[in-house]
């Protein structure tokens, strides 16, 4: 069974396994696919304007079967590997052990924001950047620069605290446990982050930051957390809605899940807090 484990409590042999079949996955090209996938899925289908990926119900489901088919991808390089989820409540610094160069590197230089150590720094050779939204092809990151702070656990249990999923009209302006997790309105969980690493983090080809995987194998662990306190309340809408993955929708870019399938994640992985 795959654990999935609080990054600051790796081992620095996790570490190196992590590291390395993430490497793997880009050298074979797979990588980049992941990143194509939700470059294309940041805003809509753009065949029939629904909401799939993000801005809607869907968001958490989609994030789940979009990280297990990455996790799987890195066991299918190291059996051993599990994704690990970076808790920005706790580890909330640019000191923390994260960003170190035995992890995934730290911030970018002041000058043109590109990273300069770690196994992902462009100076490695390992991580040129082929699927982008400008011509930089290094990685980029500003911890912290744009000057709000990551959210506390206080602001994460005020969105636990919420007992409904979502509302109406379905979309950045809900209110509701997803839209304040995603970062619309309320808190700011989700959003904040990705601004907070600046960069390709910041834009629809984060997923060139490896810190994205942690990053939303934490948000998937809060839906988990948020399911176990509101046992009664489930997802929504449940059926016919216009444009919005409803309960047994098929989820595109898959003709095979639907948010139904992705309620339980026990089916596939724990956590190490479970
Ligand atoms: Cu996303
Ligand atoms: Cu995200």
């Amino acid at each position: 069974m795959t654990v999935r484990k609080n990054q600051a409590t790796l081992t620095a042999d996790e570490k190196r396994r992590f590291v390395a079949a993430v490497l793997e996955l880009k050298r074979s090209g797979r990588y980049d696919a992941f990143v194509t996938t939700h470059n294309a899925f940041i805003m809509g289908d753009t065949d029939n304007g629904e909401r799939t990926g993000h801005r809607s119900p869907s968001f958490l489901p989609w994030h789940r079967r979009f990280l297990l088919e990455f996790e799987q991808a890195l066991q299918s390089v190291d059996a051993s590997v599990a994704l690990p989820y970076w808790d920005w409540s706790t580890n909330r610094t640019a000191r923390a052990s994260l960003w170190a160069p035995d992890f995934l590197g730290g911030t970018g230089r002041s000058v043109d924001g590109r990273v300069m150590d770690g196994p992902f720094a462009a100076s490695t050779g390992n991580w040129p950047l082929t699927v982008r939204v400008d011509n930089r092809t290094y990685l980029r990151r500003s911890l912290g620069a744009g000057g709000r702070e990551l959210p506390t656990r206080a602001e994460v249990e005020s969105v636990l605290a919420m007992a409904t999923y979502d509302t109406a009209p379905w979309n950045s302006a809900s209110d509701g446990f997803r839209n304040h997790l995603e970062g619309w309105r309320g808190a700011n969980l989700h959003n904040r982050v990705h601004v907070w690493v600046g960069g390709q983090m910041a834009t629809g080809v984060s997923p060139n930051d490896p810190v994205f995987w942690l990053h939303h194998a934490y948000i998937d662990k809060l839906w988990a957390e948020w399911q176990r306190r509101h046992p009664g309340a489930g997802y929504l809408p449940t059926a016919g809605t216009p444009n919005v993955v409803d309960l047994h929708d098929t989820m595109k870019p898959w003709s095979d899940v639907t948010p139904a399938d992705m309620l339980d994640h026990t089916a596939h992985y724990a956590f190490d807090t479970d």
